[in-house]
């Protein structure tokens, strides 16, 4: 990582300005023969962290090929640790791809997806929760996802993370000192401060490990399958929460084929909603396929919205719905109030095992606000205040599972007055899942898995 790197770091395409950012040790050389500053001070020579005005010069021919504002940043004080330079040019798609092309006529070479970031991290400027969280500010779709990724940024989780990890070395510290004294070997009582600290970590493990729910929501929103027989108006629901003509709504039962997926943001949470194709005995051949992707989407969602035509007794495809949706969790819908209703709510609460309909038209728009209510009240499981830390990626809840998992063996073996020998196997196996995900263990696989995500130029 001792080159020199550059890329286009603002959106492709035209806008008020673009941004071609240099990071490596060539940085402030490169600029230096590429702008030319009002003042005629040298790139060298600028302040650091100054915007100096001037213009971008084509070394060949030594004309202008854009004003640019130039920022100069000396390391370690910069987002990638190294010396970085930002040229701030006009927004063009044609200009910014001539500049960039400049500099790596200069010798740089063009940055990979996530590469700053990626160096910020090897440089220590960030630990590598800190740079998933700069991907996680950057696709934030709501309040909440924007709160939890700054938090993370900002290192909330690495403190935790670290005073966590902390407290398991002093542990090891002293089985380890006993492992090297074995004659000064651990008494009972030690061995009983010792499982009492290592259970205390735990709790805390395990309340990060049961924040990923709630968590993962903030992050990614929470996945809503729209379900019902044919015809009931589950893609006219799906139009009504989005206030937008998305989904063909006709009277033919078994209209939609596919599922059909859309964001709609209710507060400070994003939710993503699934039309599906009704689910009905008997199906067509093409309708066989979409109930199949029917049941997909359903096994994918953290919430069904079972729907049924309250203007109609129920029949058989709506036995056939209760079946599947049996040990999902959910929430039962009337809809076309409108009509008379012929369906009684609490007959129909017994069958499906719920605790609450909603009566809804989705083509009137009654009842859509009870209903926004209820979908935000279970993306936050009924918690709106009193927040905490909590995690939001997958790779971070395993992590402190198996960590969890290790560390539940160390109790038992301390109680069971196992060989320190031993219990030091599962405590560093504890401390190298809570390391790896603040990257204080990693390997080089599990990197270029994180920063794939990035764009290019971050
Ligand atoms: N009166 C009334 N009609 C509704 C309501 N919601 C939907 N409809 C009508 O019911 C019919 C079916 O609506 P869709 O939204 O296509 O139903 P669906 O559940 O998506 O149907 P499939 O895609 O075939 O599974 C259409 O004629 C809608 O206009 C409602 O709240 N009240
Ligand atoms: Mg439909």
């Amino acid at each position: 990582m001792n080159d020199t790197v550059a890329a286009i770091a603002t959106p492709v395409g035209e806008g008020g300005i673009h941004i071609i950012r240099i990071s490596g040790p060539e940085a402030v050389p490169i600029a230096s023969t590429l702008f030319q500053s009002q003042g005629g001070t040298r790139v060298a020579d600028l302040e650091v962290q100054k915007v100096c005005y001037g213009n971008l010069i084509d070394p060949a021919s030594g004309q202008a090929v854009d004003e640019v504002l130039l920022i100069r940043f000396r390391a370690p004080y910069s987002y990638t640790g190294e010396d970085v330079v930002e040229i701030h040019g006009h927004g063009g798609a044609y200009v910014s791809s001539k500049i960039l092309k400049l500099v790596l006529d200069q010798g740089a070479r063009l940055a990979e997806a996530g590469e700053f970031t990626r160096r910020a991290f090897t440089n220590g400027r960030l630990d590598l929760s800190q740079a998933e969280a700069v991907a996680d500010v950057i696709h934030a779709a709501s309040d909440k996802a924007l709160t939890s990724a700054l938090a993370h940024l900002k290192g909330e989780l690495s403190k935790k993370l670290n005073a966590l990890y902390d407290a398991l070395v002093q542990v090891l510290a002293q089985l380890e000192a006993a492992i090297d004294f074995p004659e000064e070997g651990l008494e009972f009582q030690q061995k009983q401060k010792l499982d009492q600290n290592i259970q205390s970590t735990n709790i805390e493990i395990k309340k990060l490990v049961d924040s990923y729910r709630q968590g993962r929501i903030y992050r990614e929103g929470l996945r809503v399958a729209l379900v019902g027989k044919p015809n009931v108006g589950k893609s006219s629901l799906l139009n009504a929460l989005l206030q937008e003509d998305r989904a063909i709504v006709t009277p033919h039962p078994g209209t939609t084929r596919d599922t059909l997926e859309e964001r709609v943001r209710i507060q400070d949470i994003h939710i993503t909603i699934v039309d599906t194709a009704g689910l009905r005995h008997q199906p067509d051949e093409i309708e066989e396929h979409g109930i199949e992707r029917t049941r997909h989407a359903l096994a994918q969602s953290d919430l069904a919205l079972v729907i049924f035509d309250g203007s109609h007794a129920l029949d058989t495809n709506d036995a056939m719905l209760i079946k599947e949706v049996a040990d999902k969790k959910k929430l039962v819908l009337l809809n076309k109030s409108d009509q008379p209703t012929v369906i009684d709510p609490n007959t129909l609460l017994k069958q499906v095992k719920a605790a609450e309909a909603l009566s809804l038209s989705a083509t009137q728009g009654e009842g859509l606000e009870a209903l926004r209510d209820s979908l935000y009240q279970s993306a936050l499981e009924g918690k709106t205040s009193g927040e905490s830390l909590v995690i939001t990626r997958e790779r971070h809840r395993q992590a402190l599972a198996q960590a969890q998992e290790a560390l539940g063996r160390v109790s038992h073996s301390l109680q069971e007055d196992r060989s320190e020998d031993l219990i030091a196997v599962d405590l560093n196996i504890a401390l190298e899942h809570l390391g790896g995900i603040l990257g204080k263990t990693f390997v080089d696989d599990l990197l270029d898995q994180i920063f794939v995500d990035f764009c290019i130029g971050k």
